[in-house]
């Protein structure tokens, strides 16, 4: 089946985990991706968290997945000539090295120009150019903090009321898909002007992106001093800036996370149910609590958020005979938003996201079979079919017969540790 993206070829020079989400996703939708790593060791994550000895790690696999890869010392001679002769005949180069890595290398985005016009460059950075952190490096949990994430996500009072960071990667994947995104809309610009450009993602402001629920509810406070929807309202003080919400999150719709038959021993036995305003009739028939359709104090949000964690007990108390699973089965049939709370073995097991390529098992040629994830987009013309990701340099003598080097040539850089 041919890809949308079949024809583009990819250099990629990342690593770690925004990048590489980045470029896999391009390789899924058949770009031509060649992952270029450092003789020797490559990216970092094939030995990061091993599960099985020698063997690249699940961290590497599950994010490397349709690629190639060459393994090229971009600080050698040699290697530098690969890579200017990789540049000429590619149309999109991505990296997420540390601020000014790529310049070091002699490749700065003038020179890159130089080499072909029509080169995009995307790269990814912790702070955007020119910002006054510009310099730092920077790992998911660190943009996390910088972006906005940290300070509205957790528990505003106890034991545990620090700024948190999610588990979802809001710092790297999720500025990876940022990234492609600019990428494809810079495909898109070249076919109409014939140039290429540079592509910039900050994580920063890619988590700042993702929290702009938060940067509306400032402004909101900074106007009316109070937000309605949050736990705190009325009974606590606010500050002056937003505080965490707990696990009522960002919605406009009050909702929570309750506990559900089990929960003394499954760390995972909860629902999260929503008060959305127009299914509050569905709701008191769901749990058997007519008289609230009629009752002035529970007849509007307005009325019901002095007393909602009430609410939500009165919902636990419902739900403390029925499992998670029965408990979405009843209220589905109400048409009131819910939904278990999915372990990641549950999600692994999952026939639906089986199904739908959302979950995949692959072949690895050292490690056997593994799963990952498939695309999250799903196409009615396009199926992507995942494969397993490359050994260290598994491609590097197709890539370098490709660009012309004969096999004496290949030869002699290995022997100088080139490639
Ligand atoms: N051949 C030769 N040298 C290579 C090479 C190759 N194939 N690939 C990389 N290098 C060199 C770089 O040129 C750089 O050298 P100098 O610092 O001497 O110029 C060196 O390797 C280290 O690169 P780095 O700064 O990117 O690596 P690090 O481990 O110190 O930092 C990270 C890692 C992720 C903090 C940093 O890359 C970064 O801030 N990247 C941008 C933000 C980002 O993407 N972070 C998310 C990563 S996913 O969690």
């Amino acid at each position: 089946m041919t890809k949308p993206l079949n024809g583009i070829k990819i250099i990629d020079f990342t690593h770690v985990q925004a990048g590489p989400a980045c470029t896999q996703m391009l390789a899924w939708f058949g770009a031509d991706v060649i992952k270029v790593e450092r003789p020797g060791s490559g990216d970092v994550t094939r030995s990061q968290l091993r599960d099985i000895p020698n063997v690249d790690a699940l961290y590497f696999t599950m994010l490397n997945s349709n690629k190639r890869s060459l393994t090229l010392d971009t600080k050698n001679q040699a290697g530098k000539e690969v890579l200017e002769k990789l540049i000429k005949v590619s149309d999109v180069m991505v990296e997420n090295f540390g601020p000014g890595a790529l310049d070091r290398m002699g490749f700065t985005w003038e020179r890159i120009q130089e080499l072909n016009p029509k080169m995009i460059l995307a790269s990814v950075k912790g702070f955007s150019d020119g910002h006054h952190y510009e310099d730092l490096k920077v790992y998911e949990n660190v943009a996390q903090c910088a972006g906005g994430a940290a300070s509205t996500t957790g528990w505003w009072k106890g034991e545990h009321s620090e700024p948190t960071i999610s588990s979802a990667a809001l710092g790297d994947s999720n500025t990876g898909m940022h990234l492609a995104i600019g990428i494809l809309t810079a495909i898109i610009g070249r076919q109409q002007t014939g140039k290429g450009q540079k592509v910039a993602v900050s994580m920063q402001d890619s988590v700042l992106n993702l929290c702009r629920v938060k940067m509306r509810d400032q402004q909101r406070l900074d106007r009316l001093g109070y937000l309605e929807e949050y736990p705190q309202f009325p009974h606590e003080k606010f500050t002056d800036v937003v505080p965490r919400g707990g696990n009522a999150g960002g919605g406009g719709q009050p909702g929570w996370i309750l506990k559900c038959k089990g929960h003394e021993t499954d760390p995972n036995a909860y629902i999260y149910f929503t008060v959305q305003g127009h299914a509050w009739e569905p709701i008191c028939d769901a749990l058997g609590k007519p008289e609230w359709k009629t009752d002035p104090a529970y007849t509007t949000p307005k009325a019901r958020q002095p007393h909602i964690m009430d609410i939500f007990a009165t919902i636990e108390n419902w739900l403390k005979d029925k499992t998670k699973y029965e408990a979405v089965d009843i209220l589905r049939k109400f048409d009131i938003p819910c939904a278990p709370v999915l372990s990641m073995k549950e999600l692994l097991n999952d026939e639906s996201l089986r199904k739908s390529g959302s979950i995949v098992e692959v072949q690895h040629k050292e490690r056997g079979s593994y799963f990952t994830v498939g695309s999250p987009i799903k196409f009615s013309d396009l199926k992507p079919e995942i494969t397993g990701s490359p050994l260290l340099g598994e491609h590097s003598d197709e890539v370098l017969a490709e660009l012309g080097y004969t096999k004496d040539q290949i030869a002699t850089m290995h022997a100088m540790k080139a490639v």
